[in-house]
């Protein structure tokens, strides 16, 4: 999981690395900065005060001291001044000048405020996307696992519009679904449990043997006379059948035409859990790293369910999760960071990990 969202005080993490968002003096100030000040205590003051200040878009390094961090990472992000003074070269450089000292030093995880989004005034939603696409451009060359860290809720918004959009194709579905009073059971169990425990796994493995897998494969529609479109042989069905969620991944990969790079790290999946599946033939990933693959390959709905049942996952409309996802497929919309973005303004568990 190279890059996550995640809600918190940033002043609390373990990472190697927290990233400060400082002012000019590096003397202190509100916010992020007061708040790294006054939990690392007055001996990180003692250490900025021989930094010389630092312009904006640049990054300077110190220790933890009393924080559980390693280090910080000083940045001094863009006034906002309307976006036509330069705002976004200099957000974007913040983020690679820190990620780059966070390299220099070895670090394995960082953590970043949304730099410039309180004080400074950057608008918080442009200040979530540069983030994104300048910590991403960093990870397509180095492994380290970065966290956006976003304070409450208010400070994080996806746009209004897609927000309503989600809720209603939610709605809609989840109403349609819940209508079944067989269902109940399923709408009482909690998402994390639904997405991790062993016992639902199972569960959703027997449902998924039960039903849908007869209609995925044996009622696939074919067209009498037309060779191409002739129906698969029982060899061919039972041969696929036998795939495993490893083995599926690796050829839907070499179809597509990507390296294993490209896909792991379109997905936001880590390399070495990557390895593991490489090398393990039965693996069983959990649904979120399931469906970042299925995103990663750009999957339409249909595959996505056949790559989640090698899994022995499916996806239903007694799931929030599920429908958030299935509404960016049917969308074709395979961005990892939006759909995580959504994911995370609807509570739910984020895709890659
Ligand atoms: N953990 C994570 N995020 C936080 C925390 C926290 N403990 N506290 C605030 N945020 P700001 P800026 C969020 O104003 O806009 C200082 O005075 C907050 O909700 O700290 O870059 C400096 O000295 C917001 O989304 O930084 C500068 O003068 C984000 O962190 C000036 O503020 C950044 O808010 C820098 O302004």
């Amino acid at each position: 999981m190279p890059l996550q969202i995640i809600r918190g005080d940033i002043t609390k993490l373990a990472c190697d690395a927290i990233v400060n968002v400082a002012n000019p003096s590096l003397l202190g100030g509100g916010g992020v900065d007061g708040a790294i000040h006054r939990a690392a205590g007055k001996e990180l003051l003692l250490a900025c005060e021989k930094l010389g200040g630092c312009r904006p878009g640049e990054a300077k390094i110190t220790g933890g001291y009393r924080l559980p961090c390693q280090y910080v990472i000083h940045t001094v992000g863009p006034v906002w001044r309307g976006g036509n003074s330069g705002e976004r070269e200099t957000l974007t450089s913040c983020y690679r000048e820190a990620l780059r000292l966070a390299a220099e030093k070895g670090c394995r995880s960082v953590a970043f405020p949304l730099i410039s989004s309180g004080s400074y005034g950057y608008p918080k939603e442009q200040a979530l996307k540069v983030a994104e696409e300048s910590i991403t451009e960093f990870l397509r060359d180095s492994e380290m696992l970065v966290y956006i860290v976003v304070f409450d809720r208010d400070s994080f918004r996806i746009s209004e519009k897609l927000f309503s959009d989600i809720a209603s194709f939610i709605d809609d579905r989840y109403v349609e679904e819940h209508s079944f009073p067989r269902r109940k059971g399923a709408e009482e169990r909690t998402q994390r449990q639904a997405l991790f425990s062993k016992e639902e796994q199972e569960q959703d493995a027997a449902d998924f043997a039960a039903a849908p897998a007869k209609e995925s494969i044996a009622a696939r529609p074919y067209t009498v006379g037309k060779r191409l479109d002739l129906p698969p042989s029982l060899e061919e069905l039972l041969k696929k059948e036998d795939e495993s969620f490893s083995q599926a991944l690796l050829r839907k990969i070499d179809e597509k035409g990507m390296t294993d790079s490209e896909c792991y790290k379109k997905a936001n999946v880590d390399r070495k859990l990557f390895s593991k599946i490489r090398s393990d033939v039965h693996y069983h990933p959990s649904k979120p790293t399931a469906i970042a693959f299925a995103v990663a390959l750009e999957l339409s709905l249909d595959e996505t369910k056949d790559l989640l049942m090698k899994a022995g996952f499916a996806l239903s409309h007694s799931s929030k999760f599920d429908i958030i996802i299935e509404y960016f497929i049917t969308n074709g919309n395979y961005n990892v960071f939006e759909i995580n973005e959504a994911l995370f303004a609807f509570d739910q568990v984020l895709l890659g990990v």
